[in-house]
């Protein structure tokens, strides 16, 4: 670490890692963006000029193996997240990997063995709705006994558009795994049975997925449910729901002031994460990088991305059987015992 300054390397400079990365070299304090890599080298370049003139590498395992870089933010392909985590825990440097941990269970099992391997928490996954000040509100309210016990938690996810084709696997494990995440901390408590189904988008690709609807049974005798519209036309919204024994709690949906005009009363909705959430990709940053310089860990970890992950797997095989599929209980290794 030069200057006391966090280096970090950036994989994936697209739309998610480009965030990122300017808020690593602008809004966050204590950390420089020392390199980047994304497999379109332009835009590596440019993200690594708005970044102070960061290193462009064409690999990512070389940018991790430099020694030049401290620490490393994954936002790369799903299919890419697994091998380079694992090789950020091997090369020892604290890693915030976006979510999901990989494209199915194998992956995130992988990532979590590693890491247990290795003996000491490096890995802090993108799932960062606890970082976000509407959701925080409400845990904090179910701490300070508001509610009672937590009975239902209900989760409504909008997407703009689906751009791509979007099957319901890849809807369930890169969309619904943040509602899965938000389901698990709010609850405080783990899945037992996910049920899962969907309706289709268009009928020449019957694959195409619209919308996805999870329900949820947690081993307490909470439940959930979960609704994933990957293509609303309406806007990005993320709303989440918790009732309890004797109250309920919801987030504001929406930043926007109500504006009255011309016999009509609307409230403008985001178009994209990148707005909705800003704020809470700053705060997570910030906590991993102070983390990351402690050589402690922050956010949500490689367990509960793969206990989300285990979620997701059961809704994407529920979408085949028609049926609800159970998540056999497994026991949380000891390096992720709450400290
Ligand atoms: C995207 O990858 C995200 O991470 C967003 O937070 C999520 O809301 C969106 O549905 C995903 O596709």
């Amino acid at each position: 670490m030069a200057d006391g300054m966090l280096r970090v390397g950036v994989i994936g400079t697209g739309g998610m890692g480009g965030r990122h990365a300017r808020n690593l070299a602008h809004r966050v304090t204590g950390a420089k963006v020392a390199a980047v890599m994304d497999a379109d080298e332009a835009r590596a370049a440019s993200v690594a000029r708005e970044c102070g003139g960061a290193a462009v590498f064409r690999s990512g395992p070389a940018l991790i193996r430099d020694d030049a870089v401290d620490a490393v933010l994954i936002a790369s392909p799903d299919p890419t997240h697994a091998d380079l985590t694992v090789a950020c825990i091997e090369a020892g440097k604290p890693v915030l990997c976006e979510k999901p941990l990989g494209v199915g269970i194998d992956d995130a099992k992988r990532v979590l063995d590693a890491e247990v391997a290795a003996g000491r928490r490096l890995v802090q996954v993108g799932l960062m709705r606890t970082y976000d000040p509407r959701h925080a509100a409400l845990r904090q309210a179910i701490d300070d006994g508001e509610i009672g016990r937590p009975l239902l938690f209900r989760g409504i996810h909008t997407n703009l558009r689906a751009g791509r084709t979007r099957t319901a696997a890849d809807v369930i494990v890169n969309s619904a795994v943040h509602d899965i995440h938000s389901a698990r901390w709010l609850m405080g408590d783990e899945v037992a049975t996910a049920y899962a189904s969907r309706v289709g988008d268009v009928p020449e690709r019957p694959e195409a997925t619209r919308l996805v609807l999870l329900q949820l049974a947690f081993r307490g005798g909470g439940l959930a449910t979960i609704e994933v519209d990957a293509g609303s036309g309406h806007g990005y919204e993320v709303v989440a729901e918790v009732s309890g024994e004797h109250g309920a709690l919801r987030t504001p949906s929406f930043t926007s002031p109500l504006l009255r005009r011309a016999g009509a009363a609307s409230r403008a909705v985001e178009p994209d994460w990148l707005e909705r959430f800003d704020t809470a990709y700053r705060i997570e940053a910030e906590a991993w990088v102070r983390a990351a310089k402690a050589g402690t860990a922050a956010g949500a970890t490689t367990w509960d991305g793969y206990a989300a992950m285990r979620v997701a797997d059961a809704a994407v095989r529920s979408i085949a059987s028609g049926r609800a599929e159970a998540i056999p209980e497994e026991p949380r290794p000891g390096l992720y015992d709450p400290v």
